[in-house]
């Protein structure tokens, strides 16, 4: 362990760790739900980590942000009302608020001290936490989907991995409550972890979404500073006929200036489904 350093360990990806090299210490406190750390690195920004898991950094999060939001909003065809379920650093309320469809979103975040820390240390992502057309309470988000049936047009799960208060989020009871709390023609997008990792996490989230939803599949993106550098997301659809590598809203060059997109676009939109051969075959045997 070299001194200076962070280092990320996980028997979620064992035997490898993701290490940056720290210049500054910025905040570290155990809230009610996880051990919170904020650190400035010398060559990726800050960067928030909870229960020592790097939940994002701010040279590469807009990869993650972007695509996490505008998968499901460009493939769903009047994506108006939209639930945000995490996502306390802001930087998925930040994306989501760009799609000029979209009229309201309600984000349920866990953890008010990640929502308040975010404010202070990572203001370029928590800035959607306060855009108007977002409203924001803080609790648990399995619980709040109990309380809510057939009011969102899209679900947009930004959750930290499945250890931790995040581990009901993966469970196919969750995919059932949000089957319930989306309106008709809905869809849902959540984390689901990297096609490089050995412990299943991808092949059991889309598991748990295929036996919900009618239409399922997965996609990735690559951010270099999560382990294996890749993430993906398990995407679902109440439609049976949604072609999930087809978007039906296709911004313009312009239009995508605009919205200081980085790394969305249609070409990615539809490259981002399609998997190298190990991890198709995988997935094809569910
Ligand atoms: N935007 C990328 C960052 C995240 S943050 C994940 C958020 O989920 C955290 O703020 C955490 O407090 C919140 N969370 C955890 N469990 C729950 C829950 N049950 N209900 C509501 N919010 C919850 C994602 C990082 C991905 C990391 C990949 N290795």
């Amino acid at each position: 362990f070299k001194k200076g350093w962070f280092s990320e360990f996980n028997d979620l990806w064992p035997g490898i760790s993701v290490s940056f090299e720290v210049t500054k210490i910025l905040h570290h406190e155990k809230s009610q739900f996880q051990d919170i750390l904020l650190v400035d690195t010398k060559a990726h920004g800050r960067l928030l980590v909870l229960d020592g898991i790097i939940q994002c950094s701010e040279s590469d999060e807009f990869s993650y942000q972007e695509m996490i939001s505008f998968l499901p909003l460009c493939t769903h065809p009047n994506p108006k009302n939209v639930l945000i379920v995490g996502g306390g650093d802001g930087g998925v309320a930040r994306e989501v608020v760009k799609h000029p469809g979209v009229e309201h979103v309600t984000q349920v975040e866990i953890d008010g001290r990640v929502l308040e820390l975010s404010r202070q240390y990572l203001p370029s992502l928590a800035c959607g936490l306060s855009h108007p057309k977002v409203t924001l309470y803080v609790g648990d988000g399995f619980e709040f989907m109990q309380k809510h049936s057939q009011q969102f047009d899209v679900i947009i799960t930004d959750s930290s991995d499945p250890i931790g208060p995040a581990e009901c989020l993966f469970q196919e009871s969750y995919f059932a409550l949000m089957k319930t709390a989306l309106k008709p023609g809905g869809l849902v997008c959540s984390q689901a972890g990297t096609i490089w990792s050995n412990d299943l996490q991808v092949e059991k989230t889309l598991e748990h979404c295929k036996s919900v939803f009618p239409a399922a599949s997965y996609a990735y993106t690559s951010v270099p500073t999560y382990p294996t550098g890749q993430i993906g997301f398990v995407m679902g659809s109440l439609n049976p006929n949604t072609k999930f590598g087809e978007p039906v809203k296709v911004f313009t060059e312009n239009e995508l200036d605009e919205m200081k997109l980085k790394y969305y676009d249609d070409k990615i939109h539809r490259s981002s489904f399609v998997l190298p051969r190990f991890a198709a075959k995988a997935i094809k045997n569910l």
